[in-house]
């Protein structure tokens, strides 16, 4: 019995050992009386060689099409004109499934591959992306960790807003009217009571009609919150995590960054402190460049794109207008008219990746704020209630990890980003 090994495991140095792979078609082309089939798995690809006097092997990979499965044997050729140094000269070839033809053709447009996502999967460089996600989040799991986060697992059936009612996806639950959650915040700040520092991943949802290269009616949200820290804090947190996320994962998958990456720059200059702007420096910087916008207004995608082209790395915009920010939002206490809130905005075009605020935490202002939105305090009873019974000053964040991945990876849309995407026109596979 010959061990399985993984494409990336056969290196030159294993000259004239019997390999074992299992994996997919990759490619393959005939030259005289040899087929060259390079074989694709999770960790790469390989170049296999069958030659006619090999029989069996060779009839077989003939007659394989394009991201067939199989198995094969074979014996380590250390050669340097092979793509990866080595190739393997092939003994044995099982034919697990044979495919005909492949759906997906070179030319495919985008609609159609996200039309067969099931089958784009088979992809390495997707599955680069995939890749790189898990990573930012392992790297993400580390860093929590080591430095003192419990993870915890809030619902997704909720019964209120956290970003506004526009965007629920409504749902019948029994005789009830219920939601799927925008966003875990809330059940986090009730967590903090008895953990201080936690942090969740889950499914968030928006209805959002808007079809901007940045939204997803459905994304992967990584949200953290904590007791006893206030705005400048939680950008240190902020700051801190993205750096490791984005240098951790630099580290460990700089080949699958660059199937889509060419410039490093401004990953490099992921380190803390990330650079601070004002709302009011922003609208300055914004007016200077000709975009017409007033104090008040919020900044959309176009707008932070332009604002994008001063920073090299990651920044911060703080201080935004109470208005155009979420209720739960502290008032900033030198200026009521604006919010201890802050968004980080990735560099190069790519804008808003994370939201974060202090929190209020004085049970009348929220209140106000709820009855100033048109929203019922009645729906809030037991949120408001964390206001009542050992209140604290807190702040949190929620970055959308698809964002994060469409900056990393230099993507033009999310929905690269994730296995199966959700737009309103997307709801299959
Ligand atoms: O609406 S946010 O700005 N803020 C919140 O939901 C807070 N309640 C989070 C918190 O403080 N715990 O969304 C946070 C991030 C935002 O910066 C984006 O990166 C991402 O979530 N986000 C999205 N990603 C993809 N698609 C859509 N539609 C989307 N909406 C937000």
């Amino acid at each position: 019995m010959i061990d399985k090994v993984y494409c990336v495991d056969v290196k030159p140095e294993m000259e004239g050992k019997k390999v074992k792979l299992a994996g997919w078609v990759y490619r393959k082309r005939e030259v005289g009386k040899k087929v060259f089939i390079v074989l694709r798995d999770s960790s790469g690809i390989i170049q296999i060689i069958f030659r006619k006097e090999d029989g069996d092997a060779y009839q077989k990979a003939k007659s394989t099409g394009i991201e067939s499965s199989v198995v094969v044997e074979g014996t380590v050729k250390a050669d340097p004109r092979a793509p990866t140094g080595v190739e393997i000269q092939g003994e044995r070839l099982e034919i697990i499934q044979n495919v005909e033809f492949f759906p997906i053709t070179k030319d495919a447009s985008d609609e159609f591959l996200l039309d067969v996502r099931h089958l784009h999967l088979h992809s390495p460089k997707v599955a680069a992306v995939m890749k790189v996600k898990a990573t930012l989040m392992q790297a993400a799991r580390e860093w929590l960790l080591q430095d003192g986060w419990y993870e915890v697992f809030p619902p997704i059936l909720v019964t209120g807003a956290v970003e506004g009612g526009s965007t629920l996806f409504k749902l019948k639950y029994f005789d009830r009217q219920a939601y799927l959650s925008q966003s875990a915040q809330l059940y986090l700040e009730a967590a903090i009571f008895g953990l201080e520092k936690v942090w969740s991943l889950t499914p968030s949802f928006r209805a959002e009609k808007s079809r901007t290269r940045r939204h997803l009616t459905e994304f992967w949200h990584l949200e953290l919150e904590a007791a006893w820290m206030d705005l400048w804090d939680i950008l240190k947190v902020e700051e801190e995590l993205v750096s490791y996320m984005v240098q951790r994962t630099l580290e460990l998958r700089r080949g699958d960054i660059e199937t889509f990456r060419k410039d490093f720059t401004t990953l490099r200059k992921t380190v803390p402190p990330f650079p601070r702007i004002s709302y009011d420096e922003a609208i300055d910087i914004l007016q200077s460049k000709g975009v017409e916008i007033e104090w008040g207004e919020d900044m959309g995608a176009d707008e932070e794109r332009i604002l994008t082209q001063e920073f090299e790395s990651p920044f911060f915009v703080y201080g935004y207008p109470k208005h155009i920010k979420a209720f739960y939002m502290k008032e900033d206490p030198e200026d009521p008219r604006k919010a201890l809130a802050a968004d980080m905005l990735a560099p190069e075009g790519y804008g808003e990746v994370i939201g974060g605020s202090q929190r209020e935490d004085s049970y009348e202002k929220l209140v106000q704020r709820i009855l100033d939105e048109g929203m019922d305090p009645k729906d809030y009873e037991w949120y408001l209630d964390l206001r009542k019974y050992g209140s604290v000053p807190h702040s949190g964040f929620g970055l959308g990890l698809e964002r994060l991945v469409a900056w990393v990876m230099n993507l033009d849309h999310v929905r690269w980003a994730t296995l199966f995407p959700r737009t309103p026109s997307r709801l299959y596979p």
